[in-house]
């Protein structure tokens, strides 16, 4: 049976193949990632991630949580924090200290999956609509709240599948904070476009679009201690209903778009009307309709000062996040080389 007998305008389901779970990375090619490389000149990297307890408490989204790190332990309550490995062997010297972690994987610097963010939409023509994920993917039957033992599970379009493609290509800086500050800007094409050329920023077929707005900077300085409301209220971020900046974005080729603020999109209330609507069309357009990856919450101020200074944009990419089959987002610590 065919997932779906209609798909979302502007959409490119099907268009990689009627089980495809990559998206746009098919367009990273081993040519392009050849062509990320030769943007390494001095052999400087930059690490984009903020510790990961950034950005503190809560957060930016009341359901998400900080890491918790705890020590493991032996099915006889003793803790590995530290084990003396002499209780295995009398003359051993050996300390080990073992912990684990719960976190939000999309507390910090992340990932999203396509399974993060699917829509209502009538994909099988029965004039109801159902909700699903790029190329037909399902709730309820490919991604599921309760896959065994209460863990939920996305049987498709899991954060593995980027995992194992391989996150590394071109990166490419647009740098808005030298424009917006930290105004709560809502950027359109033309603002975009504008921005663009004046930086000389170019968006080829497989390019990372890195944006840097400063609001992870705003975190950082904040301490673990978030305003969430100055937060939300801060900083540029992308007009995701605009339709042109939606036309670019479907047809420049970019495998993913990165950005250091929350969403990458600039949220707010819906427009006026009845019409029934995405609250994040950006999410929408991206990872329902389009298989490209967003990426949030990345540090990018150094490396932005760093190609502004050298007069450049571009570098090698390497972002990949954990293998957690089945995860919907997932930590990263992106390199980016130089
Ligand atoms: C939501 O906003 C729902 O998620 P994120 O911005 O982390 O993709």
């Amino acid at each position: 049976m065919t997932r779906w007998l209609r798909r979302p305008p502007g959409s490119n389901w099907g268009d990689f193949g009627p089980e495809d779970q990559l998206g746009r990375m098919n367009l990273l090619t081993p040519e392009r990632r050849l062509a990320a490389l030769r943007e390494v000149r001095e052999g400087r990297v930059f690490s984009l991630s903020l510790p990961l307890d950034y950005p503190g408490g809560p957060g930016l989204w009341e359901t998400r949580s900080p890491p918790r790190l705890k020590a493991t332990h032996f099915a006889d309550g003793r803790s590995a924090y530290p084990f003396h490995m002499s209780s295995y062997a009398a003359r051993a010297t050996d300390v080990v200290c073992d912990d684990e972690v719960t976190l939000s994987l999309q507390y910090s610097t992340q990932w999203d999956a396509l399974a993060h963010c699917g829509s209502e939409f009538d994909a099988d023509g029965d004039g109801v609509s159902e909700a699903v994920f790029y190329n037909g993917y399902r709730a309820g039957a490919d991604i599921v709240p309760d896959a065994g033992e209460g863990s939920p599970c996305a049987r498709r379009l899991g954060i593995e599948n980027l995992a194992r493609v391989g996150a590394q290509g071109r990166g490419v800086l647009l740098d808005l904070y030298r424009e917006f500050g930290r105004r709560p800007a809502k950027v359109g094409y033309e603002a975009l476009r504008r921005l663009m050329d004046a930086q000389s920023v170019e968006v080829e077929s497989g390019d990372f679009l890195c944006l840097y707005t400063g609001f992870a900077d705003l975190v950082l300085e904040m301490n673990r201690r978030p305003d969430a409301k100055l937060l939300h209220g801060s900083c540029a971020g992308l007009d995701g209903a605009d339709p042109q900046l939606q036309r670019f974005i479907a047809d420049s080729g970019l495998v993913a778009l990165c950005a250091d603020n929350g969403a990458v999109e600039a949220t707010g209330p819906l427009g006026a009307g009845e019409a029934r609507a995405p609250f994040l069309p950006l999410h929408e357009l991206c990872l329902f309709k389009l298989g490209i990856h967003l990426a949030e919450l990345w540090y990018l101020r150094e490396l932005a000062g760093y190609l502004a200074a050298h007069g450049r944009t571009r570098f090698l990419l390497t972002a990949a996040p954990l293998d957690l089959p089945g995860a919907v987002g997932s930590p990263v610590t992106p390199l980016a080389t130089v």
